[in-house]
């Protein structure tokens, strides 16, 4: 297996392979593009990378928390203890995505902190952070957007092997019923997982994200378990409310072969098929690709695919970059990243640049999945940034980043795609899981001594962006 860590794309890219790669187009400017009027705006983040707080108001112990704090696993020795503190800075950060004029927020609930034992008691004071969150949006005109899931699973449910143990599904679905039943007169969206296949891949599969397991009969059973997980609680949902957007949210990104050769194009087939289809497919399709199928058919129960099949009223996309991949037998799932072209501009994750692979991939899911609404979820840069003398962060790598995908996203709708809304990753920089803080995505620079938040231009870049759309709508 070869040992990779999500900088892989810089090491490919300074590979020998070279070619005419996608077309680049000059990012539009922002005074050319016009959305259609109730296109939602949006910033994203989630709990573990943002919260801090971890043993406060009787929060249980997540796989992050173990993981972190194992020497070795996460660079620079960083954990999720303070982070940014947004449960103590919250209102301050809902006061900055008024200021920068986001119709909607989308953040995660942490399981830990509502079930510290992931199931059995409910902690209240848990729920009710969330609720205070919800009602501060509220009242600042912010719509809620709310994922129940963003890796950072109760410890004591790894204990009992975590998602790679069947019956987590169900305890899913009673953490959404006991989330639903406090929040659901209030927030309106929903989404039950983020990035099922990442989480599946990096820590059940490769062993670099939490709890750290290796191999693929770990990868295929996680990703499996959490597409049961997904539709029981979407069962679970529409139980107790009729009046919710439901929805996933998955990293989808454009996968493309590094070279004609016959070896690496079926390599391409069957990464796309486990890293998009195997999330994806069964939630809208009702069953697995068929280049994975083989390897998800022996965990798959009779009844399972009729579960996990469950309607949408939404999907999320998490769009970043496209993925150049080579034949390699020896690897986790006999393919692997490959040469990037040579040329391609990268951002410091060592991740192609590359807007017009987002409406690629955005027209592609239409033409695969039908008539779903689509919203871009995450969408965003990491670059290596400076505090200039003036204290601002002169970030234009990354509000050109953003100026260029929001242009391919206005291209996506143009060719017909329902295209509903488009959020920022992220509000601010945070934990970037096994990067720790040295990986900045955010558009407002958290300082991580003082907990300071300073608006980088890409922030005021958007500010101004959203505030054009909202001034060019009809009265
Ligand atoms: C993911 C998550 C985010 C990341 C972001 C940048 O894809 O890993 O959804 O938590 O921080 O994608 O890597």
């Amino acid at each position: 297996m070869l040992t990779v860590s999500r900088r892989y794309l810089l090491a490919a890219a300074l590979g020998p392979f070279a070619s005419a790669g996608p077309l680049r187009s000059r990012p539009a400017r922002a005074e050319d593009l016009q959305f259609p009027e109730n296109f939602v705006w949006g910033a994203s983040t989630s709990s573990y990378q943002i919260e801090g707080a971890v043993d406060v108001d009787g929060r249980g112990q997540s796989i992050w928390d173990v993981f972190s704090h194992t020497p070795g696993r996460v660079k620079g020795g960083d954990t999720g203890d303070v982070a940014c503190d947004h449960y103590h800075h919250w209102v301050e950060d809902i006061e900055l995505l008024a200021r920068g004029g986001f119709a909607a927020y989308r953040f995660s609930t942490a399981w830990p902190r509502i079930l510290p034992a992931g199931a059995g008691a409910i902690e209240q004071r848990g729920l009710d952070f969330y609720e205070r969150l919800v009602d501060g949006l509220l009242a600042r005109d912010i719509t809620p957007w709310l994922c129940l899931y963003h890796w950072d699973l109760p410890q004591a449910l790894q204990n009992d092997g975590g998602w790679l143990n069947r019956d987590i599904a169900e305890k899913f679905a009673d953490y959404a019923r006991v989330v639903v039943k406090r929040l659901g007169d209030r927030v309106k969206y929903w989404a039950t997982f983020n990035e099922p296949n990442v989480h599946a891949l990096f820590g059940y599969g490769l062993g670099e994200h939490a709890p750290g397991i290796k191999g693929l009969p770990s990868l295929v059973a996680a990703m499996h378990n959490q597409n049961l997980a997904h539709g029981r609680a979407v069962q679970v949902l529409r139980s107790e409310r009729a009046d919710l957007r439901i929805g996933a949210i998955l990293s989808l990104q454009r996968v493309r072969p590094s070279s004609a050769s016959d070896e690496d194009r079926r390599a391409t087939e069957r990464f796309d098929a486990m890293w998009n289809g195997a999330g994806l497919d069964p939630l809208v399709l009702g069953a697995y690709p068929a280049p994975v199928a083989a390897d998800f058919a022996p965990l798959v129960a009779d009844g399972d695919l009729a579960t996990i099949h469950q309607p949408l009223d939404f999907l999320g996309v998490n769009y970043y970059a496209p993925m150049y991949v080579a034949d390699a037998p020896q690897s986790l799932f006999g393919a692997w990243f490959g040469a990037v072209p040579a040329g391609t501009p990268l951002t410091a994750m060592g991740w192609p640049i590359d807007a017009p692979g987002l409406t690629e991939e955005l027209i592609g899911i239409a033409k695969r999945y039908g008539d779903l609404d689509l919203y871009v979820t995450e969408n965003g840069a990491c670059f290596d940034d400076t505090v200039a003398a003036d204290g601002v962060v002169h970030d234009d790598e990354r509000a050109a980043y953003l100026r260029a995908h929001v242009a391919a996203a206005q291209r996506a709708l143009a060719a017909g795609v329902k295209l509903r809304g488009y959020f920022v990753w992220s509000l601010l920089d945070n934990f970037e899981w096994a990067e720790g803080y040295r990986r900045r995505f955010g558009i407002i620079r958290v300082d991580f001594a003082t907990l300071k938040r300073t608006p980088k231009a890409s922030f005021q870049w958007l500010a101004e962006f959203i505030a054009q759309q909202r001034r060019s709508r009809p009265p």
